[in-house]
């Protein structure tokens, strides 16, 4: 897949507000928050949709999922609850193709999403 600028925070080639990284996984702040916490966990490893995961990648993806969580227990608003969400292509509203999971809490969310 083609660089993007999710790449370049990886590399710290442009700014972001990191509150994550492991070997395999970083987290940064979103810069157009929809809630008052909205981060998004995004494998190193350049997938640019769901789409392109594949069993090879189970592991890796089960890893985004569980940095998410054992972040939202280390933050405090594990018991309260939040939202995780990975967008997918168009209908999906993704713009930027690098695989991402928005960890969303601070406020109700709401059912269905719009
Ligand atoms: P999605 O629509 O699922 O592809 O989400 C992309 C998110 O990326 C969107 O919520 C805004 C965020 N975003 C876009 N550009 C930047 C950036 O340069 N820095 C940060 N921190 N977030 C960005």
């Amino acid at each position: 897949m083609g660089d993007t600028l999710f790449g370049k925070i990886i590399r710290r080639e442009i700014p972001a507000d990191i509150v994550y990284e492991d070997d395999e996984v970083v987290a940064f702040r979103d810069v157009n928050p929809q809630a008052p916490v909205h981060v998004l966990f995004i494998p190193k490893q350049a997938l640019a949709t769901l789409n392109d995961a594949s069993d090879a990648d189970a592991t890796l993806i089960g890893k985004l999922v569980l940095a998410a969580t054992r972040w939202a227990r280390q933050q405090g608003f594990a018991d309260n609850g939040y939202r995780c969400v990975i967008n997918c292509n168009r209908d999906g509203g993704q713009t930027v193709f690098h695989l991402h999971l928005h960890l969303l809490a601070g406020r109700q969310m709401h059912w269905p999403p719009g």
